[in-house]
């Protein structure tokens, strides 16, 4: 590896770490607890959130802009596919995984979001 190399990869490295710092997903609070997630022109909001293990979640996703393919959200194991009326909440009842995330996306998979497990 040459020195350039190094510095790059360095370079990468803290940028990532700045990254992680800088991104803060909203956290569950805890057995019961409600996520609110908006549906926005940019897609979720937040479309991260953070769980414990096998935690019961309540995604609470509210449809904030008419023109959007994102007028329903289809989450990972989860056969139904929610519509999501513009301006009304719409509760859909989560499990998360033991480890790693529990993703939903709107139908044509553009807009992405996840449930992210850390460990507690
Ligand atoms: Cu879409």
């Amino acid at each position: 590896m040459t020195s350039t190399h190094m510095r790059v990869t360095l370079i990468a490295m803290l940028l990532a770490a700045s990254c992680k710092q800088q991104a803060q997903p909203a956290r569950q609070s805890g057995a019961g607890g409600v996520t609110e997630i908006a549906v926005t022109e940019k897609g979720f909001e937040p479309d991260r959130i953070q769980t414990a293990p096998g935690q019961q979640v309540t995604l609470r996703f509210t449809r904030k802009v008419a023109p959007t393919c994102a007028d329903a959200v289809e989450v990972q194991g989860d056969p139904v596919r929610h519509m999501l009326p513009l301006n009304a909440p719409v509760d859909v009842k989560v499990t998360a995984p033991q480890s790693g995330q529990l993703a939903f996306a709107c139908p044509m998979n553009m807009y992405r979001g996840a449930i992210v497990v850390v460990a507690q």
